[in-house]
């Protein structure tokens, strides 16, 4: 994929967004909010939008993918909306045969497994996905000031798919390749970071504001492990989209043991989950790095005053980092069974909250 100058983002109207200040570490007039997984399953119009559509499908047609992604800023007045998609669509647009199974996730027809298998993951060039380049421009034309997040799964995790055949929940046959195949393993994550790097340049060419690489899973890796096995390849993703303009955002669940080193492979902004207060955090991933987090999403089943009072405490935590660089999310994705107005109102005590 050749190398854009730099996003088209860096002059466009969401410039002097709090979203994108707080990325900066510059001051801003509120904490700004949003959640992973806004847009989907916890909204009533996206259910009656995706009806009879599968879920591939859908992140294929630019006008209804505009649609899904405006969802949650209507509703919820988040301060960024993420780009509607999945982790495995770079996967599909190079040849792997992968469908999302409802009430499963992605499913691989021929899992990953030998050097042969890795011949499937050749390079990812824009016109694989002409789709996803007409619907951020259809999206950032929509948005005007509010900025777009752009985003692609890690190497560690895309592997775990690709080797297990599925969602899994221990790894095994991915950690038995890393572990017992190290040479096999490193050529599989690094076509994987090539792939990856592919589609966020797609995504940064068409005019997003922000990247977030998720690496979901790698929080089952100790730290040694992480370094070894895994962080080359993170890093080779974010170096590529390194001088592109547009901060580099890095997620991964139960990661409080790999946060400096999840930092040092190349983020800007760390994701954290739950588990570690950002004030913790904060010291783990060094200093002038912003933090995105963290309230359990859990408690959103808690009455109004406690989710108040959870909130309260993450801005709190966040106090450590100073005036600015802290972006307001959950620990993790919103849950299906989420009642949507208690993550609207969230977003306005947020805002309210931490007004200066
Ligand atoms: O039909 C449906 O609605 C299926 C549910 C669904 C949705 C709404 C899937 C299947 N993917 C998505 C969209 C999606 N996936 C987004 C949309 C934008 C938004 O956040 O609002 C994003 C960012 C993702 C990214 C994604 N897909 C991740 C990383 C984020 C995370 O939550 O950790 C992962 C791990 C996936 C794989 C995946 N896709 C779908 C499911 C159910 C899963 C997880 C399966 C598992 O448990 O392993």
């Amino acid at each position: 994929v050749p190398t854009p100058a730099v996003s088209p983002a860096v002059h466009g109207p969401a410039h002097d967004s709090v979203f994108l200040r707080a990325c900066r570490h510059e001051p801003v007039s509120h904490t700004p909010v949003w959640f992973m997984r806004q847009a989907g399953r916890s909204l009533p119009e996206y259910l009656k939008v995706r009806e009879g559509i599968g879920m591939l499908d859908s992140c294929m047609r630019p006008e209804l993918v505009k649609e899904i992604t405006m969802q949650p800023v209507r509703r919820h007045k988040v301060d960024a909306a993420i780009f509607f998609s999945d982790i495995v669509v770079p996967l599909k647009a190079v040849g792997i045969d992968v469908d999302i199974k409802p009430g499963v996730g992605p499913v691989i027809a021929d899992p990953i497994r030998t050097a042969a298998d890795l011949q499937r993951l050749r390079p990812l060039e824009p016109d694989d996905v002409p789709y996803v380049t007409e619907a951020i421009g259809l999206l950032v034309a929509e948005l005007g000031a509010t900025p777009l997040i752009g985003f692609a799964g890690a190497p560690y995790t895309l592997a775990s798919y690709l080797v297990e055949g599925g969602p899994s929940k221990n790894h095994e046959r991915t950690k038995a390749m890393m572990y017992g195949a190290p040479e096999l393993w490193a050529e599989l994550v690094d076509r994987l970071a090539v792939i990856t790097a592919g589609f966020l340049k797609v995504q940064i060419a068409a005019g997003v504001s922000a990247v977030q690489l998720f690496d979901s899973w790698v929080g089952s890796l100790a730290p040694d492990d992480y370094r070894r096995s895994v962080m080359p390849a993170s890093t080779k993703v974010f170096e590529a989209v390194a001088d592109l303009g547009v901060p580099r955002i890095h997620f991964g669940v139960g990661t409080g043991e790999l946060l400096g080193l999840m930092s040092e492979a190349g983020a800007d902004v760390v994701g954290v989950d739950w588990r570690v207060p950002l004030n913790v955090a904060s010291l783990r991933v060094g200093p002038g790095k912003a933090l995105q987090g963290n309230l359990d999403p859990a408690v959103l089943y808690a009455p109004t005053k406690v989710v108040e009072t959870k909130a309260r405490e993450v801005l709190h935590a966040a106090n450590a980092l100073g005036t600015s660089g802290h972006i307001f999310n959950l620990g993790h994705g919103v849950l299906p069974s989420m009642d949507p107005d208690a993550l609207s109102r969230l977003v306005a005590f947020v805002h309210e909250a931490s007004a200066r």
